[in-house]
């Protein structure tokens, strides 16, 4: 294998990357050349505009974590962050306070903003970040793609006692950050994906793949947006490659974020079956040739195995890189002795 092709979330696909990577350079993914290029395709559908910028957290995430410059506690923003221009906001009683842009992350915001402007396609511009970020070094063999250079925005409809109608609709930044994923989610609206179109090289990446990874990222939010793009669920299925998926949830619960709340939201029952099912056999209109769920979830396997898709249990803790790449290749030989 040649060439993997990751869909992206933010903290949960990053830190799947990093694992990845680590299994190529230390040569224990089976099968995969240690020359192989990864492309991510990663999810674009959480950006949002404030201060007049235009912020893309999950490519962000992805791009930093890469490149070793990610803040490892927080799991977004800049390491080593300062925050004077978010102080200074505040200061002048500019809304929203709740959501911070550290001084350092400003900048890429800036370069982002002022390029998207002078009429730079949010690829190209993704493309001109990654220079500094993909450049030899950690990620040297990665290409970061957003899935599409169209402007999508994912809006949340939460339970709202003093609206008319009972329900808001807010930013799915605003129902994370502000309101913390706590108030009940009915519904998730991704407004200007239907009409939006893959970025350049997105389904070339899938169809031209040894191999298609869906990683442990919001099976909703992240990976769902994803493939509700015109184009992108039609590539997966289409594809050569194997596609093989790692469940986000793990003993019935999400390991980080919100997956269990926007799971909920949409109906799909919380567990590592119920997400594996929930994308579902290529052979029967799904994406998934393989899942792998946790080894505490081994007795869904043959729940998986009954829709017609390869399924173990094996660790899925993202503790370190050694246990991550071990992940990866786990997935690998799921799909490669198929
Ligand atoms: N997450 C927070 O919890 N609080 C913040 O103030 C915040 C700011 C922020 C700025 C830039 C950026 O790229 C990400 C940021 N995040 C923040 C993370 C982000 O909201 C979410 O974790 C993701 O969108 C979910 O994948």
């Amino acid at each position: 294998m040649e060439k993997l092709t990751v869909l992206s979330g933010g903290m949960g696909g990053a830190k799947f990357l990093q694992g990845l990577l680590h299994g190529l350079r230390s040569g224990l993914l089976p099968g995969v050349a240690p020359e192989a290029e990864v492309t991510v395709i990663a999810n674009n559908g959480d950006d949002w505009w404030i201060h007049g910028l235009k912020v893309c957290p999950d490519l962000d995430t992805v791009m930093y974590t890469l490149g070793d410059g990610i803040d490892p506690d927080r799991g977004w923003g800049r390491r080593a962050e300062t925050w004077s221009a978010k102080e200074e906001l505040a200061a002048y009683g500019v809304e929203p306070t709740w959501f911070g842009l550290g001084d350092r992350d400003i900048a890429t915001h800036l370069v982002r903003t002022q390029m998207l402007e002078a009429g730079y396609p949010l690829s190209a511009v993704t493309e001109a970040l990654c220079r500094r970020w993909l450049a030899p070094g950690y990620g040297d063999r990665v290409r970061l793609l957003p899935m599409t250079d169209d402007r999508v925005e994912t809006h949340v409809a939460v339970e709202d006692p003093d609206s008319p109608s009972g329900l808001r609709v807010v930013h799915f930044q605003e129902y994370w950050v502000r309101l913390r994923a706590e108030v009940a989610a009915r519904t998730v609206a991704v407004v200007g994906l239907e009409e939006s179109r893959p970025a350049p090289g997105v389904v070339e990446a899938i169809t031209g793949a040894d191999l298609v990874v869906l990683p442990p990222s919001n099976p909703v939010v992240s990976v769902g947006t994803i493939l509700g793009v015109p184009g992108i669920r039609e590539a997966v299925r289409e594809t050569a490659a194997p596609v093989v998926g790692l469940s986000p949830i793990v003993g019935d619960r999400h390991v980080r974020g919100m997956a269990e709340q926007m799971l909920t939201s949409i109906g799909v029952e919380v567990s590592a079956a119920g997400v594996g099912l929930h994308y579902g056999a290529r052979a029967a209109g799904g994406v998934l040739d393989g899942w792998l769920v946790d080894e505490r979830d081994a007795g869904q396997v043959e729940r998986v195995r009954a829709g017609g898709i390869a399924c173990a249990a094996v660790p899925l803790m993202m503790t370190d890189h050694d246990a991550t790449a071990a992940m990866a290749a786990a997935a690998i030989e799921l799909v490669a002795t198929q």
